[in-house]
Parts: structure tokens; C-alpha cells; sequence
């Protein structure tokens, strides 16, 4: 069968079974969109490049499938970076796909030529430049192989405007690529961690994104039990666990809760599951659980003994591992050791006014939003302290419940991987929780959202600052507050009104939590602007480069709430 390069590729992602493609077009990509012209596939016209990263991040992030994007050459494939870079810290299945100039024009700094492929090296798991219209055949299976496979990341294909519309002869049609099993790592490593597990007093779980990667939830949960062992997870592992479990100790590290970080100084055996050991989480690595030995599953053998040497290294699939481990395992009570779990969590609650008192502290708002949006409601937020609020008091109540930049840490994701998680999960309540700075980075894609109409709220938890910066001014830098406060913000409502999306104001004067639950029960997309106290800090806070055990947890400020 003859095709061109351009119809080659949209058959090949049809094949694939990618239904929905969120892009922005222009020349160098213009035969693929061409060929799009007419297909079942679906393009979201996203209205910049990396508001449409964002928006197969959250298609990914939501499904755990590999998601793919779409730019045009030059200023197209350098807005994508950030999407990608994000993607490859955070481990998130994504296959963005790039126009690139003709071949015979590589080289010469053609107009909107840009080294695609130079510049996406260090941040991708495999990049490819596609040298030849039969070279797709190959190529795009193995992209998505890649991106799913073992530790899953970000690929970028690099396709050449000549080989879009280069002509091609297709006798037969590669099968559509998909995860690959890892290696499963051996019966001894297996049976060395039961003993050890076993033997152990004081026994904590640190769970990572990777447990939720492999699908692993309930297995990391059922060890637990089987162990008795208190569970700690990273904030990409929040609703690895119910927050309502026994053993729930919520997210370690630079804001956790003192219990948390006070526990972890006492364990005797650390079990790290698809955790990396970041510096968020692990505070000064030498002062890291002083007293455990560690013990380490993970599929990406790099990680193994990057940061702490482990005992133990089991390299393999998060839920096979786990699955051979529990059959190896008898149950375990250790009655004392989860006493003491409950009551380091009892004596060291979230400090916060009451409900009645504050009901916009910003903890108040984050627990009331777990009790009105729906069990299966999809949270995203920006980044700043509302996302370290959300980590802290937002019931994630299931696994892929909360997306969120972890590794990268991007101002501007919440919107657009909201709209992605609305796209890939029909009838399910996106809820989008942002800051007044972050907001603005992807500000754009309200007009995306308005076109597609899809139940997105967007929360602006307004200070009119660049909090987390003022946060970190304020503690470390002797309050001298440089860039850190707006002189000027935005009427958000009116904002959202002008792009055609209901947009509301909190007034703290009346109930403004029951005014949210009646903005929340309306479908529709919104944009919610609240105020919120502008002093108010996110504590616990560890100092960047101190030890866990150092948490500050009052500040003198009059307005530090929390
Ligand atoms: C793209 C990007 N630029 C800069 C930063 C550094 N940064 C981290 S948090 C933050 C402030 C975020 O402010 P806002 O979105 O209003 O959230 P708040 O902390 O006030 O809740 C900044 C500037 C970042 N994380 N991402």
C-alpha cells in the first residue's frame, strides 16, 4: 500500500489506540496535521506548546498510558521542553512528537530550525530524528515501548517536513508497542528481604510514584498490614494508601507532619519501594533514618544505592516483587511499635485555626475539598505552598487521585494536566488547585478549557504573592521580601468570565465554604478566586539542606497560622 510519511504516522498512533492529541500546528509539522484531516483521532488545539505538554502529562498521569503531543519545529518544540523535562523527573509515560525542518535545510538555520534532538538528549529516556518515511514503521512502536516500559518516561520523535510527505510503500504493519515486562529479579533477594523484614522491630514502609507506576497500590498496603508497619509516602505516592488507614503516616520530609519525621528517626528497617530518595523527602541524607537499615525495590537499577546504600537492592516490577514477597511473609503484630505510630500522629497534629474560626486557611480549605468533591475526583495543583497544603491536609483518597509536579516542580502544570485528566477520564470532577502566580504561567488554556467545556474548577488560592518564595524569605532570609509580593494581580473572576468561563469570588465576609460547595456541585467549567490570609506559612517546614529532625513548626509571625 502506498501512503506518505504524514498518513503513515497517524495510522501508526490509531494503531496505538490514541484517540486524542493535544497540539499546536504550524509549518514544519503542517502534513501531519494534514493527514489528521478526517481521522478518528481527536486534536485539542491547546493555545501554547506547553500548555499541550501539560495536557498529555495529565491524559498519562491519569492513565498511566503513554499520552502524545504535538509541535511544529523551532519556537513550537522549545516551548515543549519544560513538559518534557517534567516528564522525565517525574516518570510520565509521554510521547511528544515534533515537526522538524527538511533534511536538506538541517544545519543551515533554516527559519524555526531548531536542534530538536540536541536539545532534548539530556531531558528524554530516548529521542529519535526520523531519517526516512519507513523509518516510522520502526520507530513509533518503539517510542511507546520506551516511554511505557520499566521505568516509564518521556520520548520525542523529530520528524523532518520531507519525510512527512515522502512517499512510502507499506507491505506490512508492525504491531502497536507496548510495555515490555522487566526481568524478574531473584527468588534469594526475595526471601533475604522476608527474613530480614521478619526479624525486624520497628519496620517502615517509604513508598514512592513508582508503587503507583506499577499498579502496586494494594499490594504495598496489604505488606503493611501483613508487617505491621507504618507507611510514609512521598508526595507522588499520596493515595498509594487511604489516608483513613491505621498505618497511614502520611508524606515525609520537608513538610510532613513532626510525627512522621520524628518516626522515621526510630525505625530500625527502611523498605523503599519506587522511591528515589529526593532531597524533599530525605532532608540531610546522612541524618536520614540514622538508626535503619535500608532495603530497596525499584525497576530502575539506577536508583539503587544513588543516594543510600542499601543493604538489600531488589531490581524488578514494584507488584511482582511485592506479590512473591506477601507469599513469603506470615502476619507480624508488633502491637508496641504501632502504639507508637499512633501516638507520635496524635501528639503532632497539622497545628491550624478552627474551621469555624478560619474557614479560608488554606488547611481548612484543603480538608473541606475532600469532603465535597466526589470520592473519585481528580486533583491537580500548581506549585507553591497551596500544593504543599494540599499534600499535608487533602484526603487522596486513590491511587493517580492527585497529579502533581513532584520532581520539577513547574509553576503552570495544574491547568492544563486538569484538562488532560478531564479528556482521558470522562464524567469524573477535575479540580485544579493553584496560586495567584502559578495560575498565570498557563493562563492561556482557559481558552482551551471554554472550547471544550469539560468539568474543570480551577481554585486560585490568592495571597497576591509568590507565596512559597515569601514563605522561604520570611524564614531564611531575614524577611527581606525581594520579588516575592504583586504589586498588581488580576480580577480572576472577571478573568475567566472574559475567556467564557463562569469565574467567582470567595467573600470571607459570608459562608464562603458553603458558597464553594454550590459553585462545586454545578458542572461546567469555573475558576474560583479565594482569598487567603497572606502571612500564612506551610509548617512544618525542614530548612532546605537541614536534617528531617529539624523542623520548624511555629513561626513568630502573628499572621503564620499554621
Ligand atoms: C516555572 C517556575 N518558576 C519558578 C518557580 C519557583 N517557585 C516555586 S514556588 C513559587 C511561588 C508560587 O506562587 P503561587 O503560585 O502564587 O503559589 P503560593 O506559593 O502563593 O501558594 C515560585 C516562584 C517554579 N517552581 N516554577
Amino acid at each position: 500500500m502506498k501512503t506518505t510519511g504524514a498518513k503513515l504516522l497517524r495510522t501508526l498512533l490509531e494503531r496505538q489506540g490514541i484517540h486524542t492529541i493535544p497540539g499546536i500546528p504550524g509549518g514544519a509539522i503542517l502534513p501531519f496535521y494534514d493527514a489528521l484531516h478526517g481521522s478518528a483521532i481527536r486534536h485539542v488545539l491547546a493555545r501554547h506548546e506547553q500548555g499541550a505538554g501539560f495536557i498529555a502529562q495529565g491524559m498519562a498521569r491519569a492513565t498511566g498510558r503513554a499520552a502524545v503531543c504535538l509541535a511544529t519545529s523551532g519556537p513550537g518544540a522549545t516551548n515543549l521542553l519544560t513538559a518534557i523535562a517534567d516528564a522525565r523527573l517525574d516518570s510520565v509515560p509521554l510521547v511528544a512528537i515534533t515537526g522538524q525542518v527538511s533534511q536538506c535545510l538541517i544545519g543551515t538555520d533554516a527559519f524555526q530550525e531548531v536542534d530538536t534532538y540536541g536539545l532534548t538528549l539530556p531531558i528524554t529516556k530516548h529521542n529519535f530524528l526520523v531519517r526516512s518515511a519507513s523509518e516510522l514503521l520502526e520507530t513509533v512502536p518503539l517510542a511507546f515501548q520506551m516511554a511505557e516500559s520499566g521505568r516509564p518516561g518521556p520520548v520525542v520523535i523529530d520528524v523532518p517536513k520531507d519525510v512527512q510527505i515522502a512517499e512510502v510503500d507499506v507491505r506490512e504493519w508492525p504491531e502497536p508497542g507496548r510495555a515490555t515486562a522487566a526481568a524478574p529479579c531473584p527468588d534469594s533477594g526475595i526471601e533475604e528481604l522476608a527474613l530480614r523484614l521478619s526479624a525486624a522491630r520497628r519496620p517502615v514502609l517509604y513508598i514512592g510514584g513508582g508503587v503507583i507506576s506499577s499498579g502496586a497500590a494494594d499490594l504495598a498496603c496489604a505488606l503493611a498490614h501483613r508487617l505491621s508497619a507504618p507507611t510514609v509516602c512521598t508526595l507522588m505516592a499520596l493515595g498509594a494508601m487511604p489516608p483513613s488507614d491505621p498505618l497511614y503516616m502520611g508524606m515525609l520530609g520537608m513538610h510532613a507532619a513532626q510525627g512522621t519525621n520524628l518516626l522515621l528517626e526510630e525505625a530500625d528497617l527502611l523498605l523503599a519501594i519506587g522511591s528515589r530518595f529526593d532531597d524533599r523527602a530525605t532532608g540531610r541524607v546522612a541524618d536520614f533514618c540514622p538508626k535503619a537499615s535500608v532495603a530497596h525495590i525499584d525497576i530502575d537499577r539506577a536508583e539503587i544505592g544513588k543516594i543510600r546504600r542499601p543493604f538489600l537492592g531488589l531490581i524488578g516490577d514494584a507488584a511482582d516483587v511485592l506479590r512473591r514477597l506477601l507469599d513469603r511473609l506470615s502476619a507480624q503484630a508488633r502491637p508496641e511499635w504501632r502504639a507508637r505510630a499512633v501516638e507520635l500522629r496524635k501528639a503532632h497534629p497539622l497545628r491550624h485555626p478552627p474551621r469555624a474560626e478560619e474557614p479560608l486557611h488554606p488547611v481548612n480549605l484543603c480538608r473541606f475539598l475532600g469532603e465535597a468533591l466526589p470520592d473519585d475526583a481528580i486533583l491537580t495543583t500548581d506549585v507553591g505552598q497551596h500544593q504543599m497544603w494540599v499534600a499535608q491536609a487533602y484526603p487522596v483518597r486513590r491511587p493517580r487521585g492527585l497529579l502533581t509536579s513532584g520532581g520539577l516542580g513547574t509553576m503552570g502544570f495544574g491547568l492544563p494536566a486538569a484538562i488532560g485528566a478531564a479528556l482521558a477520564e470522562p464524567g469524573r470532577r477535575v479540580a485544579c488547585v493553584s496560586g495567584d502566580g502559578s495560575i498565570l504561567m498557563n493562563i492561556q488554556e482557559l481558552a482551551t478549557l471554554a472550547e471544550l467545556g469539560l468539568p474543570v474548577a480551577v481554585l486560585v488560592f490568592n495571597n497576591a504573592q509568590l507565596g512559597l518564595v515569601r514563605q522561604q524569605q520570611e524564614l531564611f532570609y531575614r524577611g527581606r521580601y525581594e520579588a516575592s509580593h504583586f504589586g498588581s494581580t488580576p480580577d480572576f473572576a472577571a478573568l475567566a468570565r472574559s475567556f467564557g468561563i463562569r469565574g467567582e469570588r470567595l467573600d470571607p465576609c459570608g459562608d464562603p465554604l458553603a458558597d464553594l460547595a454550590a459553585i462545586l456541585a454545578s458542572p461546567g467549567p469555573c475558576v474560583i478566586d479565594i482569598p487567603i490570609h497572606e502571612g500564612a506559612n506551610v509548617l512544618p517546614m525542614v530548612p532546605p539542606g537541614a536534617a528531617n529532625r529539624n523542623m520548624i513548626v511555629e513561626t513568630a509571625t502573628a499572621s503564620s497560622h499554621a
